[in-house]
């Protein structure tokens, strides 16, 4: 049996997605893991990895047309999964652009607004942010107070935007706003008079990734700027179903990453004149940490083939979303325990990786919005408010 892999899910993988595996492990191994714990430490995100991970055919990698790579749900699953196996930021930079800033331009958008941005986003020349949570409106996006008025044929876009990744490096947002006629999407090049960012600093999650403001001071936009196919707050919620599912998949990436740490450390560390992972207590960490690492991984799978037959439904990425991020948070928890004083340095990944994780938990809908999710889903009865 294989100690990392037990259930050998990686066998039900096609030729092709493994071929995937190999190159987004490659990239990892390569240019991520030499650096990661200096950009984590400088609380720095490198832009030039964006069209790094473009010429791999990363960016809106499951799109087709438009220059984007054109693979199945899954081949995108595992992508995101092995580059969290590097770090939270290098997953979270592939779901923003490709997720949620070029999903919705694909889906929802001109065929103009497509030929316009998405070549040159999958190609990693642009770079893409997404703008839903208001400074009052997290889990509750419906309340938003960014308002577009229309001003002749031109929208006039006021407010603000916050906890928005890459937006200080962003070239292009997608802004969720209210107007007369619902919420609607705009696409809002980053030179549109108006515009302001500011990136929020100090953080102790996701240093390796910007995270940002964005201000909308009267900005005038032209009538095209405005997704047409979107329509309410359906819009930005079926677009975040997208980069939920990348979730489902990464989050099981820093999972394994922290039981490897955790298996290979135990094997060495030699306490009471014995390797650790010889006492009993040890055991039955690491079995605990594979049980949840073997099933989160073919949950994901198995969201992943029904998201390729066309089948899969919000609240299940919710399911998956909900399990997968508290199980890696758990895993990383243990495997922490395991290193001992060892375990809260940069020296290993379990500390960054633990400390990403609880962003990922409150991000994409916290760990209690997608409790209530599938709470109304099994009952019918709403419990948000
Ligand atoms: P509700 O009345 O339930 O729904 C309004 C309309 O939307 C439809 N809908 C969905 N459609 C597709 N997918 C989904 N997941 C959907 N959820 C709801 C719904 O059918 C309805 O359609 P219609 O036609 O009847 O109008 O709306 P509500 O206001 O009661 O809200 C429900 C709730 C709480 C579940 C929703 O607001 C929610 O999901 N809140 C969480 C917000 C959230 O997840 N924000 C994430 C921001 S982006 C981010 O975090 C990026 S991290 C980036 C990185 O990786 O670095
Ligand atoms: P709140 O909504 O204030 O919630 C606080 C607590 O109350 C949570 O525990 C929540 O679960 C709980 N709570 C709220 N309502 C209920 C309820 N009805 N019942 C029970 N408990 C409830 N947003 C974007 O739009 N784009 C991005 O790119 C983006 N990137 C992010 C990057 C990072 C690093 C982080 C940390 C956040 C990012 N976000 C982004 C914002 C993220 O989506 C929100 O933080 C999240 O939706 C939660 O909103 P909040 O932080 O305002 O928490």
């Amino acid at each position: 049996m294989d100690p990392v892999d037990a259930l050998d899910v990686e066998r039900l993988y096609t030729d092709e997605e493994r071929m995937i595996r190999d190159t987004v492990r490659e990239f990892v191994r390569e240019r991520v893991m030499p650096e990661i714990d200096d950009w984590f430490e400088r609380a720095h995100f490198p832009k030039e990895v964006i069209p790094e991970l473009g010429k791999l055919g990363l960016l809106g990698m499951h799109l087709h047309g438009y220059g984007c790579a054109g693979t199945n749900a899954v081949s995108y699953g595992i992508a995101c999964m092995e580059l969290e196996v590097g770090d939270s930021g290098m997953r979270s930079a592939i779901s923003v652009q490709g997720s949620l800033s070029m999903w919705p331009i694909f889906t929802y958008g001109s065929e103009e607004q497509k030929q316009e941005w998405l070549p040159r986003m999958a190609s990693g020349e642009v770079v893409g942010c997404f703008g839903l949570t208001e400074p009052d409106f997290g889990s509750d996006p419906a309340g938003m107070r960014t308002f577009a008025r229309r001003d002749g044929s031109d929208w006039i876009l006021s407010g603000t935007k916050t906890w928005i990744t890459n937006g200080g490096i962003a070239d292009v947002a997608i802004v969720w706003a209210r107007t007369d006629e619902g919420i609607r999407g705009f696409i809002v090049p980053r030179e549109t008079p108006g515009f302001s960012t500011s990136d929020i600093e100090r953080k102790l999650s996701l240093r390796a990734s910007v995270t940002s403001e964005l201000s909308f001071d009267d900005c005038r936009l032209p009538d095209d700027a405005m997704l047409p196919g979107a329509r309410g707050l359906k819009g930005p919620l079926s677009v975040l179903d997208e980069a939920r599912f990348g979730i489902v998949w990464g989050s099981m990436g820093a999972a394994r990453s922290c039981y490897e740490t955790a298996l290979e450390y135990a094997k060495s560390r030699v306490a009471f004149g014995k390797p650790i992972a010889g006492f009993q207590l040890t055991q039955r960490k690491l079995v605990e940490m594979l049980l949840e690492l073997a099933k989160g991984t073919l949950l994901a799978l198995h969201l992943g083939r029904m998201k390729d037959e066309g089948r899969l439904e919000p609240e299940q990425v919710s399911m998956g979303k909900l399990n997968n991020v508290r199980a890696a948070l758990e895993i990383a928890r243990e495997a922490r325990s395991i290193l001992g004083a060892n375990g809260i340095t940069l020296e290993y990944p379990i500390s960054r990786h633990m400390n990403n994780l609880e962003s990922v938990f409150t991000y994409e809908g916290t760990n209690e919005i997608h409790t209530l999710i599938l709470g109304q889903a099994v009952t019918g009865l709403p419990a948000f408010k």
